[in-house]
């Protein structure tokens, strides 16, 4: 080699060298909170199954297509039937915890919570959560008030990503195990038009209450993520107080996640009051740090449009929005180690 020859390979192995180096840090902007840049290293990410958005919006139809799923009904029980066996079906252990609870009129809930367990002798696990129970009323709506709603993101959204992603898991197995808890009887607050003096503390999140006093002993996993509708177009999942407070780190892991699959649109860095839902109850009943993922506009400080109202049917789903929160949830489950 001439001595040109070599110094330009001296150059491409320095310039080699570099990019090596850059890669190794792989500093890239990411928004904080303050809505400043600054750099922060990229994590190297795990081979992740394709989460498919087809196959999470039949199964969001499918448990719209019982009708509206209030205790105490026949669609309610059907639903809960169909939860049970899909799960089984999916190659995971089933446990359904049955019980009564009262809600805020003095009147008696049948509810089920139904727990799916995907490799249950791991030790090392974590827990995806959503209601699949859906509202009695239409409170917020102007027409037909006193009539439930389909919930087809208020309840079976979540349910739905969550099935898929279940779906998913038999494929190629994570290190973390993984247990998935649809609850029952979260919609179950009062209306809001309730005199102040016949006001109930604790009327959301029945099911999760009950499950929080009768959970599994030294049940403890490592984190948890709850999904509340996370299945309407344009969503905006803040970052909310309740699980900034006590599980900031899962919320900032899930985030950066957010960022790196393209959907820091979706999942903004911003902000957003502590939310009555059920993480709250998990949070502080329950000793599992748990994050909320819900459609919340911090900016307006309130939910979407559609909430609880019959806006809220299978029309205003969007398989675009179930993609992004699936595949996000599967990336940050095969990235977790056991
Ligand atoms: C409030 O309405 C303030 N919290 C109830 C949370 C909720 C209801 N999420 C879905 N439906
Ligand atoms: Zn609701």
């Amino acid at each position: 080699m001439g001595q040109a020859g070599a110094l330009l390979s001296n150059r491409i192995f320095l310039f080699s060298f570099v990019l090596l180096l850059a890669s190794c840090t792989n500093k890239t902007p990411e928004q904080t909170p303050a809505g400043n840049t600054e750099t922060s290293p990229k994590q190297v990410r795990a081979q992740a199954p394709e989460f498919n958005a087809d196959s999470a919006f039949q199964y969001v139809k499918d448990q719209v297509d019982f009708g509206p799923r209030v205790p105490n009904t026949k669609a309610h029980e059907q639903c809960a039937g169909f939860l049970e066996k899909k799960l089984k079906s999916l190659g995971m252990s089933v446990t359904v915890q049955q019980g009564n609870v009262v809600n805020y009129a003095g009147k008696t809930l049948k509810i089920k919570n139904i727990m799916g367990s995907f490799h249950p002798a791991n030790t090392s696990r974590i827990i995806l959560f959503s209601h699949w129970d859906s509202r009695h009323i239409a409170d917020m709506d102007s027409v037909r008030k006193n009539e439930p709603i389909d919930g087809a993101n208020d309840g079976a959204s979540g349910v739905g990503v969550i099935l898929e992603i279940a779906r998913q898991l038999q494929k190629v197995s994570p290190a973390i195990g993984v247990d998935v808890l649809f609850l029952d009887a979260e919609d179950t607050g009062e209306p809001n038009d309730m005199p102040r003096e016949q006001h109930k503390e604790d009327s959301w999140c029945l099911g999760t209450q009950y499950w929080t006093k009768n959970m599994p002993r030294n049940y403890r996993p490592r984190f948890g993520i709850l999904l509340d509708m996370v299945g309407a177009k344009n969503p905006v999942f803040p970052m909310e107080g309740g699980s900034m407070q006590y599980a900031g780190d899962v919320v900032k892991k899930v985030w950066a996640t957010a960022g790196d699959l393209g959907f820091s649109n979706l999942f903004v860095y911003t902000e957003c009051p502590t939310l009555t839902d059920d993480h709250a109850y998990i949070n502080r009943d329950a000793g599992i740090p748990t994050i909320d993922i819900v459609d919340y506009n911090p900016a307006t400080r309130d939910f979407g449009s559609y909430h609880h109202k019959h806006s809220d049917n299978i029309n205003l789903i969007d398989r675009n929005t179930l993609k992004a929160v699936g595949q996000i949830l599967l990336q940050v489950i095969y990235d977790e180690p056991n």
